[in-house]
């Protein structure tokens, strides 16, 4: 009986990374004419994934959510751009990537994590 118990808890373990990575997978948004708006909450990033287009303009507009300091700068590693989130408000942070790749964008403090795929 113990072998049941043990392709139970296989299956279960199985369906629990796959609902994960299909969560994560389903998070990635690509950009709609040039704009993604992402809201800034909880320590997360909503998109926190981005996929966009080399040599496409992109417009993000970030609404700030959370009043913590963590949360008031986001900076976009290898693309030399950051940019100040005043609380409540929403502040478009444009963009255009020239080099296919994955640039991540974060808080000041590395709290706060996103990825922008450049295809
Ligand atoms: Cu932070």
């Amino acid at each position: 009986m113990s072998w049941l118990i043990n392709l139970s808890g296989l299956a279960l373990m199985a369906l629990i990374v796959w609902w994960f990575w299909l969560a994560g997978a389903g998070k990635a948004r690509r950009a709609t004419h040039g704009a993604v708006d992402i809201i800034v909450d909880d320590g997360v990033y909503e998109p926190a994934v981005i996929e966009s287009n080399a040599g496409e303009p992109l417009s993000l507009r970030f609404e700030r959510r959370d009043a913590s300091p963590c949360a008031e700068q986001v900076v976009f590693h290898g693309l030399d751009v950051s940019e100040y989130l005043p609380v409540g408000e929403t502040t478009t942070v444009t963009l255009t990537p020239e080099q296919p790749g994955t640039y991540r964008f974060t808080c000041q403090m590395n709290m706060y994590q996103g990825k922008l795929i450049v295809h």
